[in-house]
């Protein structure tokens, strides 16, 4: 039995008093189960401050990116040494918006997974479809082209410990959410071609998100499919209400 695992992924989003005072209302309420885990992406600047008060709790913290070499002239970057050194859990790899703005491609994709396993991160890696390619009925082969070449390289054990997370770009930030059935879908492919790469044991072992507009009213008809173990979660994750009652749904 997979685990749900609900991450608020905050993007460019509050300052650091805000941040605080999220985890601080968080904290204490969510609940304590070991079906639900619940994940905070936060900007690097809050990272330090979150690890601090999340340390002992149910609450982990993940960065939203990261540089796969480990230190070096890369002005302006985050390697996943300072990450780990943090005591930061997890990391967002591949979100279709550094895919978009950011020039982020598959390749360093999967050398940020094989950075991430080095340094004890567990990467949360962003697939998804455009509006474009779902019309012509590319999404199956994009998105399992999207997780071969991001897992390409790592050991089956290590497979089973990525989270995938599946996000229909045309459902990012735009109210549109694949219904659960089409999204579950695709999370069942996804499952499929891990199979296919690994083995079944592994394919089942390994949770996968869905991300697009999700939110209170509809996370429990994703969270009852089933292959959507989870949900990586925008705008409906910015509110500490909202996120708690996110979490909730997956107890
Ligand atoms: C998709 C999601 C979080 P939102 O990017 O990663 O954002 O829930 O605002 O669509």
């Amino acid at each position: 039995m997979r685990k749900k695992v609900i991450a608020g992924n905050w993007k460019m989003n509050k300052v650091l008093s805000e941040a605080n005072g999220f985890v601080d209302e968080v904290v204490g309420s969510v609940p304590d189960s070991d079906q639900v885990e619940a994940i905070v992406c936060a900007p690097f600047p809050y990272l330090s401050s979150l690890v601090e008060k999340t340390n002992g709790t149910k609450v982990h913290v993940a960065a939203q990116n990261m540089h796969f070499e480990e230190n070096g002239a890369f002005t302006g970057e985050v390697s996943p040494v300072m990450l780990q050194d943090l005591g930061v859990t997890h990391v967002v790899l591949g979100h279709s918006e550094r895919r978009e703005l950011f020039a982020e491609t598959d390749e360093t994709v999967n050398k940020k997974t094989h950075a991430a396993f080095k340094h004890e991160l567990t990467p949360i890696v962003c697939v998804g479809e455009t509006l474009e390619q779902r019309e012509a009925n590319q999404t199956m082969d994009h998105v399992a082209s999207q997780v071969k070449k991001a897992l390409e390289g790592l050991s089956n054990e290590q497979v089973a410990n990525t989270i995938i997370a599946y996000e229909p770009i045309w459902a990012i930030g735009t109210g549109k959410t694949a219904s659960s059935e089409d999204a579950n879908e695709v999370c069942a492919h996804i499952r499929q071609v891990i199979k296919e790469v690994t083995t079944e044991d592994t394919s089942e072992k390994v949770v996968i998100q869905y991300g697009g507009s999700v939110k209170p009213s509809n996370i429990e008809e994703l969270l009852a499919q089933s292959d959507i173990d989870g949900a990586l979660v925008g705008g409906a994750s910015l509110e500490a209400d909202s996120f708690l009652q996110l979490v909730e749904a997956g107890t």
